[in-house]
């Protein structure tokens, strides 16, 4: 008998026996083209289901096993312990499709009927993770070096996540027997014709709301759109519309948040200019501001999931900015969003001025492939290592030491 059966048919056998069994299997990144080809006019439902309950489980009990790791006076809050009973409850009942015949039809309606579950089931974990990380940071406070473990976690952890709804929507959506009538060419979540330009609009458009609701004001968009391969012809790509959304979405609220804030007094805000460009091996967007900047010291911090989790943040004033403040984790989870698929998201900011946010994407579907966290020892290692002084010196603090004309504004 597999092991699997005989997990299955002796349910009195730890859940951790599970984890320890799918947690030594690497899980398997997609392309784009692999997404595509499950969607496409010879997509086979039944090859979907053999790879998804075969690699949902996978991919669960790899970040599973990460989770174990994080200290226990994390662990012990009721966030996430809520946290830590859905991976297992999904972990379950996907397992539960391992021995099922791939062939009947009613299997196959059941399991998409289960990963509508899971996938809701996991609606809320951003928010309770946030929570668990917010009751140990105001028990424990948090130093440079629980904050440098959070975010190692939770970079892979939210990267998981991305990556498992990734794969429950594409064939919930491919296999409900049901076009999107409003992109019929769309498979699944991805447009295999995506618009950059179209989507730079809308998530502008929508941010534009937003700002003239709360400041009565807004700036204007600039957009210069460059095709290496054609002056003129739209920017497309193969790509998930509404990843690309909500990066944008984020960074154009940051960059009117800012504009707007440094320029109160003015009658004319300058331009909110994002420049396109394809050229053979990427896609590129920068979105530039004339909002003043931020210091290099503090840019770290608006990627910090420990530091954009406190009650009031760095010196933002969050009470009068919500809105457009939005849920603290904006930054870091967009740049996931651009790395899930080889991509990548940086600020460059000059404080005084301005800053640019660029977002790096594959231009070719054949580079655009899943970027997936994997428990091993390196990964171990990394939860393990973390007690040590640092390797580089830290600055003096002693006033005496500063120069003559010095003075240390914090
Ligand atoms: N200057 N520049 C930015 C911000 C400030 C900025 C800012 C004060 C800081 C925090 C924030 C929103 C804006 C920008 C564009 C960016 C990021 C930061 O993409 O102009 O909310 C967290």
């Amino acid at each position: 008998m597999k092991l699997t059966q005989f997990l299955l048919k002796n349910s009195s056998i730890p859940k951790q026996a599970l984890v320890d069994r799918f947690s030594k299997f690497s899980p398997s990144p997609l392309s784009m083209k692999q997404f595509i080809d499950f969607g496409s006019a010879n997509a086979c439902e039944k090859t979907s289901f053999v790879f998804l309950r075969q690699e949902l489980p996978v991919r669960l009990a790899n970040i599973m096993k990460e989770i174990d790791f994080l200290p226990d006076k994390l662990l012990s809050t009721p966030s996430l312990q809520l946290l830590q009973s859905w991976y297992a409850t999904s972990l379950m009942e996907l397992v539960g499709f391992l021995e099922k015949d791939p062939d009947n039809k009613t299997i196959l309606k059941k399991f998409t009927e289960t990963l509508v579950n899971v996938r809701n089931r996991h609606n809320n974990v951003v928010p309770t993770m946030a929570q668990g990380v917010v009751e140990y940071k105001e028990a424990f406070g948090s130093d440079p070096v629980t904050n440098q473990n959070v975010q190692y976690f939770l970079d892979r952890f939210y990267m998981s996540r991305i990556s498992t709804r990734m794969l429950m929507n594409q064939h919930s959506l491919i296999f409900d027997g049901s076009a999107n009538p409003a992109h019929p060419k769309h498979i699944g979540t991805i447009d295999p014709d995506c618009d950059v330009t179209e989507v730079v609009k809308d998530a502008f458009d929508s941010s534009k709301m937003l700002c003239e609701q709360y400041y009565l004001t807004s700036p204007e968009i600039d957009i210069t759109q460059v095709n290496a391969k054609g002056p003129d012809q739209p920017l497309r790509i193969v790509y998930v519309p509404s990843h690309l959304y909500h990066m944008l979405f984020e960074l154009f609220k940051n960059a009117m948040r800012a504009t707007v804030e440094t320029h109160e007094m003015a009658l004319h805000l300058p331009p909110v200019k994002v420049r396109v460009s394809l050229g053979s091996e990427d896609l590129t967007i920068k979105i530039s501001d004339r909002g003043g900047g931020v210091p290099l010291r503090k840019i770290e911090r608006l990627f910090s999931y420990m530091y954009s989790t406190a009650p009031s943040p760095v010196d933002i004033d969050n009470s009068r900015n919500a809105p457009l403040a939005g849920f603290g984790y904006g930054l870091p989870i967009s740049r996931l969003y651009a790395k899930y698929f080889q991509g990548d998201l940086q600020l460059y900011s000059m404080e005084g001025y301005g800053t640019s946010a660029v977002i790096y994407l594959k231009a070719l579907s054949s580079d655009s492939v899943e970027r997936l966290p994997v428990y091993n020892q390196s990964a171990i290692r990394h939860y393990q290592t973390s007690n040590e002084a640092d390797d580089w010196c830290m600055p003096s603090k002693d006033p005496k030491k500063l120069g003559k004309y010095e003075r240390r504004s914090q």
